[in-house]
């Protein structure tokens, strides 16, 4: 990488491939786009603004890229589906990635610091990031922003400004449930057979209680047994795959979605006491709404940006436009929201400079 490089970033979060909505085409095609950056920069016009998007020095994923929580069909596959081309884009953009881990998939959190030195064809690097990014200063413990411009920039996913997220993780810290079931519905005999499994093992349930406990007949203890460990083995082979199948509801229903950055940050969303956040800028994403909000204080304001998500269609919320395949650009000159319209068609939403 040239050290001379300029301070371009662009930041997307909440891809969710694999997942029901993903936009990974389009995604697709975006990538594309930034590929030939490279050679020609674009103008995007924005009120009486020119805003120059060049090659970017970085591309930051910020959080919940992998589906890992809640795939299609509760199948993990589809996630491999949809990440396999984006990916080889990727990598081919002649810049480094950073990857900072979202709820979604903070179970990759063991790969923080080993991706870093693998060099991809192009000699860029792409590293994984669990928590934030930059990284917090070993000895003061302070998470301090990236200096671009006039501005210093700190980047999380934004799970960690959601209370429920919180509790999830202290519960997931001993069992994780959901993640349990999958693991179990990949086995290839539940994931096949779990319909034809549930009917054996509610068989084997209702016939042995009927038999067994009606005293109709009498059997020794190795029947027993072995009704036992055969019910057990179809509960287990078969109650996963209703699982995996119902749990994209249980999800939904506790999704942190469709939140403003002023949403997230003034309704106690977001806790100011325990900042600890030194940078006038946080970008974050997860409520999948590309918005911002300055939060004003006597020492200093803060400005928060949402980069938003790659799911589903633009929607209205409230009287306000929350659109899809979003993206945040900065360079020296500032920050600006923007959104992907398809074919090389940029439009700025919102510029901060
Ligand atoms: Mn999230």
């Amino acid at each position: 990488m040239n050290s001379q490089m300029k301070q371009v970033y662009i930041v997307v979060s909440d891809l969710h491939f694999g997942g029901e909505e993903c936009n990974h085409k389009e995604f697709c095609c975006f990538l594309e786009w930034i590929c030939g950056l490279e050679n020609q920069p674009e103008t995007v016009e924005y009120k009486d603004k020119k805003i120059t998007i060049e090659n970017p020095a970085k591309i930051i994923l910020l959080g919940d890229i992998l589906e890992l929580w809640n795939p299609k069909n509760g199948d993990r596959v589809n996630i491999i589906k949809d990440c396999m081309r984006p990916l080889t884009l990727l990598s081919n953009i002649n810049c480094d990635k950073i990857y900072v881990l979202g709820n979604h998939d903070d179970s990759l959190d063991g790969l923080e610091g080993k991706v870093g030195c693998e060099t991809l064809v192009n000699g860029t690097k792409f590293y994984i990031y669990s928590g934030h990014y930059p990284k917090k200063d070993k000895r003061s413990g302070v998470a301090r922003g990236l200096q671009i411009g006039n501005r210093s920039y700190f980047f999380l996913h934004g799970h960690q400004f959601d209370k429920k997220q919180a509790i999830i993780k202290l519960i997931n810290k001993f069992w994780d449930p959901l993640d349990w079931f999958q693991d179990i519905f990949h086995i290839k005999f539940t994931k096949n057979h779990w319909k034809e499994n549930f009917v054996i093992f509610l068989c084997l349930l209702l016939g042995g209680r009927y038999f067994l406990w009606s005293g109709f007949l009498q059997f020794s203890f190795w029947s027993n047994l072995v009704w036992a460990m055969s019910t057990g083995f179809f509960a287990l082979s078969s109650i996963p795959g209703i699982v995996a199948s119902t749990q994209g509801s249980i999800y939904n229903s506790m999704k942190p979605i469709d939140k403003t950055a002023e949403q997230v940050i003034e309704n106690k969303y977001y806790q100011r006491s325990k900042e600890t956040i030194d940078a006038d800028v946080v970008v974050f994403g997860h409520t999948h709404f590309a918005s911002s909000y300055e939060l004003k204080s006597e020492t200093r304001n803060k400005l928060f940006l949402n980069s938003g998500c790659w799911v589903g269609n633009d929607k209205d919320i409230d009287g306000k436009k929350c659109y899809a395949n979003t993206f945040i650009f900065l360079d020296e000159t500032g920050a600006y929201i923007l959104t992907w319209r398809g074919s090389g068609k940029i439009e700025c939403i919102e510029a901060f400079n």
